[in-house]
């Protein structure tokens, strides 16, 4: 759950609290004292459990209502709520934006990530290999910033960059917005650069006609199994940096076969944005579109 945004999961699955300890101890629900002040966590037979620290010597008690599953439980029915209205906002001006842009033969490309796995790398060789071809522009997601939107200027392509502030990802009004001050021409590829995040954009449907989700060999090859909706939601992911494999330990099978697990008709590219290699077969993909 994303305390700017207000953005969570659309099936209102709730947030499961697992503390994992470091250390054996026996722990029972009666009074007792520590001699270590420590944290700790565990379960309740319901299937909730929680985890807090005690102090040097302190004794207290718990008991299976004591009022912490209360506390959280309240503010999370109201959050559903509000998050469920928030979507459905989103959907219906994502499907309207989807309307316009098909009408005109105009194919969006949302890319998303963490930050700095080469999404504006990706671009800046993208819109040069295939902006002969196609027309290609881009709306630029940044918390802060203009960089990003500059590098893409330097490549001569249109560009929009949209500013979020506090926010984590582009919604699907941003998008309308940004495709008004695009106005890109009949028959163009709009690349949208999404704000690095693995989480929230993958809630919100923009409107695009393909999503891609782009993990690079930096970042650890089990993100897919700690980020699975962002995967499960790809139309393609890119594995990108394969130049660095020979210096990071980086397990490629790993990675596929969670995203296989996640996705099993996934389609995955691996590139160097960078050096190049692989990128003719994302240029394949994208003349597709
Ligand atoms: N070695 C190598 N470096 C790369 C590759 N692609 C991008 N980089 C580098 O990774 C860094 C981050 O790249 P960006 O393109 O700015 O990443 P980004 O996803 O746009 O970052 P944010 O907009 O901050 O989310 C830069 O130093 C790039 O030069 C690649 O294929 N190989
Ligand atoms: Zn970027
Ligand atoms: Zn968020």
């Amino acid at each position: 759950m994303c305390s700017t945004c207000g953005c969570g999961q659309p099936d209102g699955a709730g947030t499961r609290l697992t503390v994992v300890h470091g250390h054996d101890h026996e722990h029972s629900h009666d009074d007792h004292e520590h001699a270590a002040g420590h944290g700790h966590g565990h379960g309740h037979e319901d299937g909730s459990g929680h985890g807090h620290g005690h102090e040097a010597g302190a004794a207290h008690e718990h008991g299976r209502g004591h009022g912490v599953e209360k506390v959280i439980a309240e503010p999370e029915t109201r959050t559903v709520l509000l998050e469920q209205e928030i979507l459905a906002k989103n959907d219906g001006l994502a499907a309207a934006n989807r309307h316009s842009l098909v009408e005109r033969g105009i194919s969006a490309v949302n890319l998303m990530s963490s930050p700095g796995s080469g999404k504006t790398t990706l671009l800046e060789h993208t819109i040069r290999a295939v902006g002969d071809r196609r027309q290609a522009l881009v709306i630029e997601g940044d918390q802060e910033t203009l960089y990003d939107a500059e590098r893409i200027r330097a490549t001569g392509s249109k560009v929009v960059q949209i500013n979020t502030g506090a926010g984590c990802h582009l919604d699907a009004q941003m998008m309308s917005s940004g495709l008004a001050e695009l106005d890109p021409p009949d028959g163009s590829l709009v690349f949208v650069e999404n704000v690095g995040n693995l989480v929230c954009p993958a809630l919100f449907d923009l409107g695009e006609a393909a999503r891609v989700v782009i993990i690079s060999v930096t970042e650890g090859a089990d993100k897919p199994a700690k980020y699975p909706y962002m995967f499960r939601t790809a139309d393609l992911v890119l594995l990108n940096k394969i130049d660095l494999l020979p210096y990071v330990d980086f397990d490629v099978e790993l990675c596929l076969s969670l995203i296989a697990r996640i996705k099993p008709d996934a389609k995955i590219l691996q590139v160097s944005a960078t050096k190049g290699d692989g990128m003719d077969a994302w240029y394949d993909w994208l003349a597709k579109l």
